[in-house]
């Protein structure tokens, strides 16, 4: 730190001149994140000071979360849903599995059951938890085996999870078979439909995979994704709101005596932001924003064949990957699969246009 501060300019234009390193969206192909709605973009700003961690001081933030939590629980179909807002897919993934575990305190080797499309963040939560994480292999089109899932649950299974909305392929595991298993082995069933949960259910096909399935007890949902929130804004919900007792420690000088969330201190910002991006666009809103995803999706595919790749699946959400073909076009950033497929992500800021720019210049090659 400098002796002596410098001018409102001079910082600006500092930033300015690095923010201007970092790739425009309009050549990220790769991200489940976007550019958040005005709205949002304008909320953050009024709540900034704003702190989750501390309720008692904002009550009126605080309310918020919660009216975010019920439409979003009413999304998920269940009204009664609880929960809160956490910093993203990973803390909701590592506070459901920290549920599950406080359930089950009889297990001596616990274990959790993830498909093989399981995100990082069940490593880290595995890890964190001292969990053995059994790995079900991919059946058909990138969703998970249920049967070979089935084989690996035993009784030091805390919970099994099924993908709504896979990170590498958009696929949707088969959840009410895998609630199913859960039931049958009386074990705690969660959903991470941090990409899926604001895409699925307004797609012109809407696929099972909320609480509207007999034994999903939890499900990660994130407006920091196609929630077109600011970053960081996830969201854990849970059938049961009492389960989240379980992880209350006492917080005897705050404003409130317990909390249960994994941070302490948590912006409001984007989650006010959140909840005004849903009551703007409405589900009217989010349908359209979603057809033009998957209409894009479509688009994608349909020029990547024309220049030689070939589609791994038929994509069901705004997520295709390919095989063979050539080299991506210098400039865009793609990513790839684990199994070395060509991943993209069609986000509402790959528009129309960024869809037919980069497909031009992988046709000139
Ligand atoms: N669950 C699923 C299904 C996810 O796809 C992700 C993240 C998570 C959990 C974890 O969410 P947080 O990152 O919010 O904790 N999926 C993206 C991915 O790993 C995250 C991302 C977003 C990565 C934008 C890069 C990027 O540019 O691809």
């Amino acid at each position: 730190m400098e002796e002596r501060g410098c001018s409102r300019e001079e910082v600006i234009s500092f930033l300015s001149g690095v923010r201007a390193e970092d790739v425009h969206h309009d050549h990220i192909l790769s991200s489940m994140c976007t550019i958040p709605h005005p709205i949002a973009i304008a909320v953050q700003e009024m709540f900034c000071a704003t702190n989750l961690g501390d309720p008692g001081l904002f009550p009126g933030t605080m309310k918020i979360e919660d009216l975010l939590i019920k439409s979003l629980g009413d999304l998920m179909h269940l009204g009664s849903a609880g929960g809160y807002a956490t910093s993203g897919g990973t803390e909701s993934n590592l506070q459901a599995i920290r549920i599950a575990k406080k359930q089950r305190p009889d297990a001596k080797h616990p274990n959790i059951v993830v498909p093989a499309s399981a995100h990082f963040s069940f490593d880290k939560t595995c890890d964190m938890l001292g969990l053995e994480m059994r790995v079900a292999p991919y059946g058909k089109d990138y969703m998970v085996d249920t049967e070979k899932m089935a084989e690996l649950v035993d009784a030091n299974t805390i919970a099994v999870a099924a993908v709504a909305g896979t990170t590498e392929y958009g696929m949707v595991d088969d959840v009410q078979t895998i609630a199913k298993i859960a039931k049958e082995h009386d074990c705690f069933c969660h959903v991470d439909a941090a990409f899926g949960g604001l895409v699925i259910p307004f797609l012109e096909r809407p696929i099972p995979f909320d609480f509207a399935v007999a034994g999903v007890d939890s499900i990660s949902l994130d407006p920091h994704k196609m929630g077109l929130s600011t970053i960081p804004c996830g969201c854990l919900l849970l059938r049961e709101q009492e389960m989240l007792g379980c992880l209350n420690v006492d917080t005897p000088y705050l404003t409130v005596k317990k909390q249960c969330t994994l941070a302490g201190t948590r912006p409001g910002a984007d989650v006010a932001g959140a909840y005004a991006v849903i009551r703007y666009l409405g589900r009217e809103g989010f349908s359209s924003m979603v057809a033009g995803c998957m209409e894009n999706t479509r688009r994608l595919v349909a020029g990547m064949e024309a220049c030689g790749f070939s589609r791994v699946v038929d994509p069901v959400m705004n997520v295709a990957a390919f095989s063979g073909g050539g080299c991506v076009p210098e400039g865009w950033k793609v990513s790839h699969t684990r199994d070395g497929h060509l991943r993209f992500v069609l986000m509402p800021h790959v528009t129309r246009d960024v869809v037919e720019r980069f497909l031009a210049d992988v046709a000139r090659g």
